[in-house]
């Protein structure tokens, strides 16, 4: 059913900020096993500290056990941002692209954050922010719609959160529009609202639009963080069109978001 997944507050809040939070769209006992399933693939014990030494951040490889995390729901949530042509099966993976590792994943690239240290407050507030782009980072949608990123824990602020600059997605667009060539992974210096280190529960997923800049943060917690980084992409048949001039009625989340009659000058 259209609309069946995300609340009218949580539309505008992806149109206003370029990222919200949805529980509710991976069951509990999957959050909980594909956890596990990713700490066995790296030889992690959760309970001794031991076992997590000189294991990767970023495990591409144990990407296999993470597909029972995409569900129907998180493609139906999507939908309901871009529109209903969304690309479907194995996708390319910019990260294992970028180490030569074959590219071509389904489910997501999990992304662990491990304890830091230090005292459970959020800190210190990332300096440098990324947009994730896909193969390459372009203005326009053409590969990349949203980035999915599921938390497999809870997760505190200081807990490794992933920290996004709300409103980025816009300023940055707005940004490049004149100059579509200059986008690139790395967030423009813009004058941006204050970071927010994304709080969550377990099997919590958060939405971000293409262009919003984001980060990860330090680890106060005890715990690993686990967190699951994939994508809704663009259908190929289907390629992102333009809407010009002033909203219409058909006009997705994501449109409002790329609108032209606002932009100055
Ligand atoms: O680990 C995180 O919280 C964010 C990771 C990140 O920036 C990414 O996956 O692009």
């Amino acid at each position: 059913m259209p609309g069946a997944w995300l609340s009218a507050d949580q539309k505008d809040a992806f149109v206003r900020d370029g990222f919200m939070k949805v529980s509710g769209l991976v069951p509990p006992e999957i959050v909980s096993s594909t956890r596990a399933a990713v700490a066995t693939e790296l030889g992690i014990d959760d309970a001794d500290p031991a076992t997590w030494a000189g294991k990767p951040t970023t495990a591409g490889d144990a990407w296999k056990v993470t597909l029972p995390c995409w569900t129907p729901a998180i493609e139906a949530a999507g939908r309901e941002l871009v529109g209903p042509h969304i690309a479907s099966g194995p996708k390319i993976s910019p990260y294992l692209e970028g180490i030569g590792a074959d590219p071509w994943i389904e489910g997501y690239i999990p992304v662990l954050r491990y304890p830091d240290g230090g005292e459970p407050v959020f800190g210190p507030v990332p300096t440098s922010y990324h947009v994730d782009g896909a193969r390459f980072v372009t203005l326009w949608p053409e590969e990349l719609y949203l980035v999915v990123f599921v938390y497999l824990v809870d997760v505190k602020d200081y807990g490794g959160a992933t920290v996004v600059l709300p409103g980025s997605h816009r300023q940055i667009f707005e940004h490049w529009v004149g100059h579509p060539e200059a986008a690139e992974t790395k967030a423009p210096e813009l004058a941006y609202r204050d970071p927010l280190p994304v709080e969550g529960r377990a099997g919590d997923v958060i939405f971000m639009h293409y262009l919003c800049a984001h980060s990860s943060s330090a680890n106060h917690d005890r715990n690993i963080r686990y967190g699951l980084n994939g994508s809704i992409n663009v259908d190929r048949e289907h390629p992102y069109k333009r809407r010009p001039g002033p909203p219409a009625a058909d006009w997705t989340p994501m449109d409002y978001t790329l609108r032209t009659d606002t932009l100055n000058g």
